[in-house]
């Protein structure tokens, strides 16, 4: 059979997509032909992405990727229509599958709707985590057939060997089937896969530009890598909590692991395979794992791997040994979730369990050990007012991350904190999350505005940073950017120096950067041009 999976990810975010991935790549291993329509390359919402929010956020240094081939065409809709049918033409699948966030379930579902015009007789399948937060809309579009409810490692191969086969696909577990009279059955999820039987992914079925990111004022070839999926913890906020809600039956099997010889086999593999040169973990916490675990990582990684990594870690567990652990292992950095300085925002609203007291704690100890750190936190939630914001500043402050990086809280469908927000009258319940809202403050509460959380937002690490002295003068610029231009750019070069001085940017002791520039300018010459188009050029986040 073929199978043409359509990536949607109109802001360009670039880096490797591991769930779809592994769907296509466990395809390609049972003998059907697969293909990959991947917006990203074509940079349509590129005057306004993440990367550039961010950056003018101050989350980090913004650096030039085009060296590294990481090029976008700004293109026009018309443009990427005929793109989709050129490829629908050229590929001419058995089966169409749409992978969606809340952001990008508009433009999926316009993906969708195309392909069926073009080939109406070709089931379209949609997946994600949105389809499991509101598969009802997803299944009600007239251009989708089937909506994958849970994971789809199990359900897709079983999808697409039945319909090979001509069987029935009516029973699949995770799918929800639009049958030829409107009805829809509505199959339950099943059990969770294990991770260890998962095949290593096929980095050759995505565009190379999604291996090319930056690093604290690098770039690396890298992949991500899923050393472990889920989290024990249900924090209000958290996608967290739409995983949970959704295996609430097989709950004891939720959060899992790979086990070390199996992920340390993987990302040798992978290594030699790609030539990547740094690895980042998607795991929640990777120090969840248990310490004995941790040696055995530790010993193999720096054995048999040997590259340097990044991982996510929650407070709780990043103890004087196990962050010794992975930092003797290869850990250069490691990025915490601090969320508030507010007691009451923590255990109350976000319903989070990790006193202040750890955090600093934890910052301390990765200090201790060398890590450069970055710390996120959210603002603009329920209940957040000008003095919370600023509890968050100083425990910031207290902290002393080597970067921030500072978000407004997203209401997504699925979260506990969103349904919070629309009994108090916070938010419409219907609001739904449009990449045009990116980075905008969304709720409507009486206490604090969403021109001044957008104005902290873009100000915050200015706050959580710079001197005491200077919060007046940051005030102007919160308050009244347009009137204080020179102002912001000497306060932002301060910041710069400060946190230069600090180690936002980290440079890896004896890692070669002007070879690895050359060998991929080497490699970029030797190849056909992409296209003819405008190649709008890229600058990405650390
Ligand atoms: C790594 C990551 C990224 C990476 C890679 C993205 C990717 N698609 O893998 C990058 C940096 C590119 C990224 C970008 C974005 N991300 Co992101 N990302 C994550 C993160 C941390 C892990 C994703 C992952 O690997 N999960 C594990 C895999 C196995 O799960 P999965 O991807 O959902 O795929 C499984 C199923 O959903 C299903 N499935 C998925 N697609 C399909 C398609 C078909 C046809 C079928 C049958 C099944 C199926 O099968 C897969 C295997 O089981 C998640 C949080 C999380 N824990 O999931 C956020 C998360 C998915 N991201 C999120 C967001 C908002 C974004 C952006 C919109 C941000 C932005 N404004 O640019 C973009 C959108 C990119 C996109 N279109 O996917 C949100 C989505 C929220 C929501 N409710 O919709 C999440 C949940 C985090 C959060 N804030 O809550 N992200
Ligand atoms: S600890 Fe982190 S990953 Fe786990 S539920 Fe809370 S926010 Fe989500």
């Amino acid at each position: 059979m073929k199978f043409l999976m359509f990536y949607v990810n109109d802001t360009s975010n670039t880096k490797v997509p591991t769930g779809i991935l592994y769907l296509l790549t466990i395809l390609k291993q049972r003998g059907h032909s697969v293909s990959v329509f991947d917006n990203s390359i074509y940079g349509q919402e590129k005057d306004k992405n993440d990367h550039d929010i961010r950056g003018s956020f101050l989350n980090f240094q913004l650096l030039d990727l085009r060296p590294y081939g990481v090029t976008y065409n700004r293109v026009t809709q018309d443009y990427v229509d005929t793109e989709v049918a050129r490829h629908l033409q050229n590929f001419d699948p058995d089966i169409i599958g749409i992978s969606i966030t809340e952001d990008t379930s508009n433009s999926g579902l316009y993906f969708a709707s195309l392909c069926k015009r073009i080939l109406p007789n070709v089931p379209v399948i949609v997946g994600g985590v949105y389809c499991m937060t509101r598969p009802d809309q997803v299944i009600s579009h007239e251009s989708v057939d089937m909506v994958c409810v849970g994971e789809g490692e199990i359900a897709l191969p079983t999808l697409v060997d039945r319909i090979a086969k001509g069987e029935s696909i009516d029973d699949i577990q995770n799918l929800w089937i639009k049958k030829s009279d409107g009805s829809i059955i509505k199959n339950p999820v099943g059990s969770l896969i294990d991770l260890n039987l998962l095949p290593y992914p096929d980095l050759s079925l995505v565009d190379d530009r999604h291996l090319f990111a930056p690093f604290a004022g690098h770039v690396y070839k890298m992949t991500y890598i899923e050393s472990q999926r889920g989290c024990p913890r249900r924090c209000t906020y958290c996608c967290n909590q739409v995983f949970l809600n959704t295996y609430k039956d097989h709950i004891k099997n939720y959060l899992r692991r790979k086990n070390v010889g199996r992920l340390i086999d993987e990302i040798v593999y992978l290594k030699n395979e790609y030539g990547l040169n740094f690895i980042q973990f998607t795991d929640d916490d990777f120090l969840l794992r248990p310490v004995e675990e941790l040696v055995e990582f530790t010993k193999l990684y720096k054995e048999r791997v040997n590259l340097p990594f990044w991982i996510q870690a929650e407070a709780w567990h990043a103890t004087d040994e196990k962050v010794g652990l992975v930092r003797e292992a290869g850990c250069v950095s490691i990025s915490m979730g601090v969320e508030t300085g507010s007691e009451y925002i923590l255990t109350k609203i976000m319903k989070r369990k990790t006193p202040r007291e750890k955090t600093i704690e934890a910052f301390r100890i990765m200090h201790k050990h060398g890590i450069r750190t970055s710390a996120n936190v959210i603002i603009g939630v329920p209940e957040e007012t000008r003095e919370t914001i600023f509890q968050t500043i100083e425990l910031i402050r207290e902290c002393e991350p080597k970067s921030v990086n500072s978000a407004i809280f997203i209401p997504y469908y699925g979260l506990e904190l969103r349904e919070y927000a629309v009994q108090k009258g916070y938010l419409d319940d219907n609001y739904h999350r449009d990449l045009k809202d990116s980075w905008r403050a969304v709720l409507t509460m009486p206490q604090i505005s969403n021109d001044e959380l957008e104005n902290l937002a873009r100000t915050f690490v200015l706050y959580a940073s710079l001197p005491k002295e200077d919060w007046s003068d940051i005030e102007k610029i919160e308050k009244k950017p347009d009137e204080n231009v020179e102002l912001k750019k000497i306060l932002e070069n301060k910041f710069w120096n400060i946190m230069l001085e600090r180690g936002i940017n980290l440079d890896i002791p004896g890692f070669d950067y002007d070879g690895f520039l050359k060998e991929r300018r080497t490699e970029l010459s030797m190849r056909k041009p992409r296209n003819s188009y405008q190649d709008a050029g890229h600058v990405g986040t650390a």
